[in-house]
């Protein structure tokens, strides 16, 4: 197994693993890997949705949710992402991360780690960003860092109660079904204790966190305002296009993201992804 570095800022290519075959040993490289570099690429993997799962699985519960849309049929773990129509109708998520994000911070326990597998890639658009939370709370200054120390950010699923993140024009008139879903919004500390390193990091992102527990907007929107630009800075960041066969997987509690979308047509993108549940952020 080889490793190598992709970014000053997170991420390692993992070069001679088939993650449909590995042992413990290798298991352990991998997660010591992880834990080093936040994100993950292993190339060429051709990997069926049952590996997918499995290999998934080493890192935690597998996470689904019955009303989601574009799950994989016979596999509710699974979930399609990708740009092809057929009969005019779309056979996954068109763009999932439109805006940056932390897998599932709207639930009570959210994501941990996320598995993207590229079964088919766009000569052009679509990359991927990430941007490492870590490094975004470590260049705070002492003042900042005193002043969130103890705060709590509000996140919210709905799209329509989030003036940074817009309705998704996939599901605008399906709004209803697709973000009226009951699911109760989750309070997380600020700044958030990563359950593996305990390293802390900025835990806030515009697609989810919406407000901060017991401020007024007139103090928290501004605050907000100044933390997510922070947490974006180009030093913190890595792109990534893709190629086919590729599987990622990034450490959601330490990382955010984004879809950068723009796939030139008549490009296809068709990804799997899978997720795992991690700890109650503390
Ligand atoms: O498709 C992408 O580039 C990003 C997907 C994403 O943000 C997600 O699934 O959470």
């Amino acid at each position: 197994m080889q490793i190598n570095r992709l970014s000053d800022a997170l991420g390692a290519e993992v070069i001679g693993v088939d993650v449909a075959n590995i042992d413990d040993d290798a298991f352990e490289a991998i997660h010591t890997a992880f834990l080093e570099y936040q994100l993950l690429v292993f190339r060429d993997q051709a990997l069926a949705p049952e590996p997918q799962i499995a290999f998934s699985k080493r890192f935690g519960p597998i996470e689904t949710r019955p009303d989601r849309p574009f799950t994989l049929p016979g596999y509710p773990e699974v979930t399609i992402l990708s740009n092809r129509m057929v009969d005019g109708e779309p056979v996954g998520v068109i763009s999932a991360g439109d805006f940056w994000h932390t897998d599932l911070s709207f639930g009570e326990i959210p994501c941990r780690a996320t598995f993207l597998h590229a079964l088919e890639v766009a000569e052009e658009g679509g990359d991927t960003e990430w941007s490492n939370i870590y490094t975004a709370y470590d260049t705070l200054s002492e003042g900042v860092k005193e002043r969130i120390a103890d705060l709590r950010g509000i996140h919210v699923f709905d799209r329509r109660r989030n003036k940074r993140a817009q309705v998704d024009v996939q599901f605008a008139n399906k709004a209803e079904e697709v973000y009226g879903v009951p699911i109760p919004d989750a309070v997380h500390p600020i700044v958030r204790h990563h359950p593996e390193t305990g390293r802390k990091s900025l835990y806030i992102s515009p697609r989810f966190v919406v407000g901060i527990e017991g401020m007024d907007d007139a103090k928290a929107q501004p605050l907000l305002d100044e933390l997510f630009a922070h947490q974006v800075r180009p030093e913190f960041r890595y792109r990534h296009t893709w190629r086919k066969g590729d599987l990622l997987m990034w450490d959601n509690p330490c990382l955010i993201h984004i879809g950068r979308g723009d796939i030139k047509p008549p490009g296809i993108r068709h990804m799997h992804r899978t997720m795992v549940l991690g700890d109650r952020p503390r």
